[in-house]
């Protein structure tokens, strides 16, 4: 390319010296430095707590200091002397603080005090805990109806503080658990309950030992999941195949130098990870997949034809699935011209990657994001399993599908009941061990949230943890949603900017964060537990001394509400916040798989919840792991915007130096941009053709026709390696273009990947 591509030093690897040296600037920056750094020793041993950063599996037999740039940052971002006390919010009005940016209001530092907001001052003042639950449960109590209240979850929160959320949420009436899941692997969930009986990953961490291909789809573990990039690492040295798809060339992905290798780390040397790199077009999974299935059973005929042995798994396929033959029709009806155009990929292309699956007696897949957040999200998500089933790749070791996870415990809430769509049988559990009436009827998801406060038939939001406000699609409108509640109350460690649009009665509950020592009454420290993206559930206890005395667990403060709100005769809020391990049992008596939970936990790497798909159990309606047999979409965003010229699609993803909303700084050093987050990449030959806005500001206005004007103002162009008719800039600046009103079919995911807009020149100031 003749082109100036943003400075990234191509020949630098991701990770090595550049990652050390973030994580002392963390660790110092941290202006906890002792602390910080005692915390790092503990995250993820058996006697610390469970690191903040990923989902990621730990190894069974860990180094003493499982080392990762995330995981630092994660735990300084915490361990952080800076405070937000009564006194910051005496100073700054919420109108002011709205005008700050992310970056600026976490950077206050930890919460130190529960705070009411006063309409009169428009200032957050310093209450009592018992004047909070108390006026939150008479609001929650006033409602007509407990339909009118949202009980969001964020992924950090235990199963101890999920499960007791949703015991309050359920007692006191109602199914509306939106939940940071919807907007990120919903869909995985979704498509893997349909094709596998559960709507979870089957793979462990051994496995990724052994297999002999790895597909990475749509990810970015080199920021994300550095963890899971030193293991795709030691499989790429080890000879395994790791096949990347995605549509811009991520360093990390390239190679990576391993921090935890001393020898690599001293001879400045580092290791490629991907053997393929296929830059599909956004949207474009479905279709390579496809392509995949097409070569294979092209050449499963040859072989048949020759006379020789099928390729495929035929055992597997006879015994274990169903609906191959409807696949098959579906593949054959599928031509090369829509694969390729859909995909932009090359036949050949496809074929190499197909050549690869064959070549491989065991193959897993991962994905993330990438494939997530589009609107066809499930039927991709199963396409991935269809390939995946052809050959047997699930349920043996070294082989399987592997959604990678995001916020910590994300999975671990699902499975503890943070479900608008409960099973029955969860209800009929929970009517049996507490006497209460159950509700049947199904809650809202983040979508149908912000839809039920924007027409006023919810009233009331409690978050547990997360950034509701700047998560969502459409910023503008969500914080109208919010404001327009008769009831907010968030429990947080930091102030962010959904705290800043409160509703008519608003609290601020300052909660303990994973790295600090939760003491009961009695002085005797409690642990809590979570399950990793390999269904391992552990425990986790934190070691620093809490970041103000005025704290209270999560738990605390759900049980202080609870108790507010539906009165103790039916359940004991109080002992259970005393003793953690009388909500372990309920969760034991009401959740299938956490038999002796509370020994089991206490083993060093505590167990792994069984998973029937792993064993080739399909629990799903056929009783088999079952094909699909989607159409490609007529055409994908991508598709769309090359046909409509000044059109692009633009895919919203994180910076190497951010955590979701939480910004921990202002650089994206993999991919070359520092001190800026306003940017936005592009194709240099899109630049080119937009000759007077190279390297130039520009305003990004959203092209979808639902009668919303959105734009975001003032973003520098980065041309970079990526396909063209695409952009691609950070999340979440850019929530204000991603619309409410599209979203995955069958996941009601925000489609963050996949926005039609168009680049204008801004309006002079
Ligand atoms: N440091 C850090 N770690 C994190 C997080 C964080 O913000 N910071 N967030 C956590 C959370 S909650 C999550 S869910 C995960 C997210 O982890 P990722 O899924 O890695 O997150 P994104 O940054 O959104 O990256 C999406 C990747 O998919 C690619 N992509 C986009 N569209 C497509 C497509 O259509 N096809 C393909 N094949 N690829 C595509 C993008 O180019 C990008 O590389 O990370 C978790 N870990
Ligand atoms: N455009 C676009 N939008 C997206 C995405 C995208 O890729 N593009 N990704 C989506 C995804 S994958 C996700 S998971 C969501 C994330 O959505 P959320 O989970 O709602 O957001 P976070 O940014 O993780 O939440 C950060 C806040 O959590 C609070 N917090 C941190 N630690 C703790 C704790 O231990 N306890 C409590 N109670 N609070 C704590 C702090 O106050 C902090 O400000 O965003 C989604 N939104
Ligand atoms: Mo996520």
């Amino acid at each position: 390319m003749d082109h100036p591509v943003a400075s990234p030093k191509r020949s630098s690897a991701a990770g090595g010296w550049g990652a050390l040296k973030s994580c002392g600037k963390h660790l110092l920056g941290s202006r906890a430095p002792l602390s910080g750094a005692r915390a790092m020793l503990k995250a993820n041993q058996p006697d610390g707590f469970d690191c903040p950063g990923c989902a990621w599996g730990d190894p069974e037999h860990g180094s003493s200091f499982e080392f990762c740039e995330n995981g630092v940052k994660a735990v300084s971002w915490e361990a952080t002397d800076k405070r937000t006390p009564p006194k910051f919010f005496a100073k700054h009005t919420v109108s002011e603080l709205r005008g700050w940016t992310d970056y600026a209001l976490e950077g206050e530092g930890r919460l130190t005090h529960p705070m009411r907001y006063d309409a009169q001052s428009d200032r957050y003042v310093p209450t009592t805990w018992p004047e909070a639950f108390a006026a939150i449960g008479a609001s929650l109590r006033g409602l007509d109806h407990p339909d009118q209240a949202e009980f969001y979850t964020s992924g950090r929160a235990s199963n101890e503080a999920a499960y007791l959320y949703q015991l309050f949420a359920r007692h006191y009436g109602t199914n509306n658990f939106p939940d940071c899941s919807n907007m990120c692997h919903e869909a995985s969930g979704i498509a893997l309950q349909a094709a596998i009986g559960i709507g979870k990953g089957t793979v462990l961490l051994e496995d990724f030992e052994k297999a002999g291909a790895i597909f990475v789809v749509g990810q970015n573990p080199g920021t994300n999941h550095p963890r899971m990039l030193g293991d795709l690492r030691k499989a790429a040295q080890r000879g395994t195949r790791v096949v990347v798809f995605n549509p811009v060339r991520e360093r990390g992905l390239e190679r990576f130098a391993d921090p935890q290798n001393t020898v690599e780390m001293l001879r400045g040397s580092s290791a490629p990870v991907a053997s393929h790199y296929y830059q599909p077009r956004l949207g474009g999974d479905m279709a390579a997949f496809r392509g995949i299935a097409k070569a294979v059973f092209a050449v499963d005929d040859a072989a048949l034809a020759a006379g020789k042995a099928s390729v495929l798994d035929r055992a597997f396929l006879s015994h274990h699935t169903a609906g191959l033959a409807a696949y098959r029709a579906a593949v054959d009806a599928t031509t090369w011209e829509a694969i390729e155009d859909q995909s932009g990929l090359s036949r050949a292309d496809i074929e190499v990657a197909a050549g690869v699956y064959l070549g491989a007696d065991k193959v897993i897949c991962t994905w993330a994001m990438g494939v997530t957040q589009h609107r066809h999200s499930v039927a991709t998500i199963r396409e991935l399993a269809n390939v995946m089933f052809l050959r047997g790749h699930v349920g043996r070791p070294g082989a399987g599908l592997c959604p990678v996870r995001g916020h910590s415990n994300v999975q671990g809430d699902r499975t503890v009941g943070i479900n608008e769509k409960p099973p029955a049988a969860l209800l009929d559990a929970l009517e049996t061990t507490f006497g209460f009436t159950a509700p049947r009827k199904h809650g809202h998801n983040v979508i149908a949230a912000i839809g039920a406060m924007l027409d006023g038939s919810a009233k009331a939001f409690i978050g547990l943890g997360g950034n509701f406000a700047r998560a969502t699609p459409d910023t503008t409108l969500v914080a109208k949603a919010l404001s327009s509640c008769e009831l907010t109350v968030h429990i947080a460690t930091k102030l962010n900017h959904s705290h800043l649009v409160p509703g008519r009665v608003a609290y601020l509950l300052p909660c303990l964060g994973r790295t600090e020592i939760d003491r009961n009454a009695k002085g005797k420290t409690q642990i809590v537990t979570v399950e990793d993206s390999m269904s391992m559930v552990h425990g986790s206890g934190g070691i620093n001394k809490p970041a103000s005395k005025e704290l209270l667990s999560e738990i605390a403060i759900i049980a202080g509400m609870a108790a507010a709100t539906v009165g103790s005769d039916r359940v004991d809020w109080a002992a259970l916040t005393e003793d953690y391990d009388g909500i372990r049992d309920l969760i034991e008596r009401t959740i299938p798989g956490f038999t002796g939970y509370n020994v089991r936990v206490r083993r060093p790497r505590g167990f792994m919840l069984r998973n029937l798909a792993a064993e080739r159990n399909f629990e799903t309606e056929t009783g088999f792991a079952n094909f699909s047999a989607d159409a490609l979409p007529e055409a994908t965003e991508h598709q769309r915007a090359r046909n409509a010229p000044g059109t692009f699609v633009l895919q919203t993803f994180r910076s190497h130096d951010q955590y979701n909303t939480t910004i921990y700084g202002m650089d994206d050093r993999y991919r070359g941009v520092y001190g800026e987050r306003r940017v936005v990449f592009a194709h240099p030959d899109d630049l080119a053709e937009i000759r007077a806005l190279t390297g130039d500001r520009v305003d990004i206005v959203g092209t979808h026709d639902d009668g919303v004007t959105r734009v975001a103002e003032s973003f520098r162009l980065v041309p970079f390696d990526m396909p063209r008719g695409s952009l691609a800039g950070y999340y979440p600046e850019l929530n204000v273009l991603v619309p409410l009103s599209t979203f995955g079919e069958g996941s009601d995911t925000p489609t963050s990947k996949s926005v039609m807009v168009r680049l204008r020149a801004p309006v002079a100031a």
